[in-house]
């Protein structure tokens, strides 16, 4: 299984190397005392849960920003998955542009933007950390790098049993926050070294990280881009929320040179 690792860990430097060592090794990890409430992820998960039940007109409304960032319905391609998304979550002005789209209460406004922000602040927590375990300092590492919110709905009916909900990918960003469904499993992720697939349960008060493309691309190959798909297990609706701090909108992503010497010459021209 999968390392768990507690962000409350006093000593830096140790856990700066374990968010490294299960990034190298993994691609993924699951993580406790991460500072996000209880009561927050509980709350999410309900408006995420009520904003699902908004008429199909009303849904609609949350267009793309970027390519593909608004709202997915349910397709011939993906046909038991729908999803809300939210491009530059960081920012309260988008959060309030999509709770508006979406008719959101005053309470379920207040609950996106906290849970927007702790996710968010929470992702660029552990991309700091971890370029802080190879000796990364970069001034402005992270600035220009907005974070994308997914809404996800599974809508696993009988007839999806033993099917996809989301094919095998890599987050194409930098680092994924994942707060899971704790009923309804289903999500696997790809052992590099074997290439089997193993389950990834989500137990109470834990998130999950998951590396994307940008990391292994930053760190000229050393962080693993975990591959990783959903499938449907049970027919049980299954709600989770995904948090994608992406990369540099407005540069090309380069290695630092602490990742490139003779043995490991650059592996990815920008
Ligand atoms: C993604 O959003 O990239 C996922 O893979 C979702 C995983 C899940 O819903 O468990």
């Amino acid at each position: 299984v999968i390392p768990t690792i507690d962000l409350e860990e006093v000593n830096d430097q140790i856990l700066n190397q374990n968010i490294r060592q299960a990034s190298e090794k993994w691609g993924c990890f699951t993580v406790i005392n991460h500072g996000v409430s209880l009561s927050l992820m509980a709350e999410m998960k309900k408006t995420v849960r009520d904003l699902h039940e908004r008429p199909h007109e009303m849904k609609v409304r949350n267009t793309d920003v970027l390519l593909g960032s608004g709202y997915k319905p349910q397709s011939e391609l993906n046909p038991f998955y729908e999803s809300f998304g939210l491009f530059d979550m960081a920012s309260p002005q988008a959060v309030n542009n999509f709770c508006d789209q979406l008719d959101a209460s005053a309470d379920q406004r207040e609950i996106v933007l906290k849970y927007a922000k702790a996710t968010d602040d929470l992702a660029r927590n552990l991309a700091r950390r971890l370029a802080e375990s190879y000796g990364v300092v970069e001034q402005h590492f992270l600035r220009g790098w907005p974070s994308h919110f997914r809404m996800n709905k599974y809508h696993f009916k009988p007839e999806a049993v033993g099917k996809l909900g989301v094919r095998l990918h890599t987050d194409p960003g930098f680092l994924t926050i994942l707060q899971g469904d704790e009923d309804v499993g289903g999500l696997e992720a790809m052992d590099n070294s074997s290439g089997s697939f193993f389950p990834i349960n989500t137990l109470p008060n834990t998130l999950l990280v998951n590396l994307g493309d940008m990391a292994t691309i930053w760190s000229n190959g050393r962080l693993c881009n975990v591959k990783h798909r959903v499938q449907c297990k049970e027919a049980k609706m299954r709600i989770t929320i995904a948090t994608f701090l992406l990369g540099p909108v407005d540069r090309d992503l380069e290695a630092p040179d602490e990742f490139v010497d003779a043995e490991h010459p650059r592996l990815y021209k920008p």
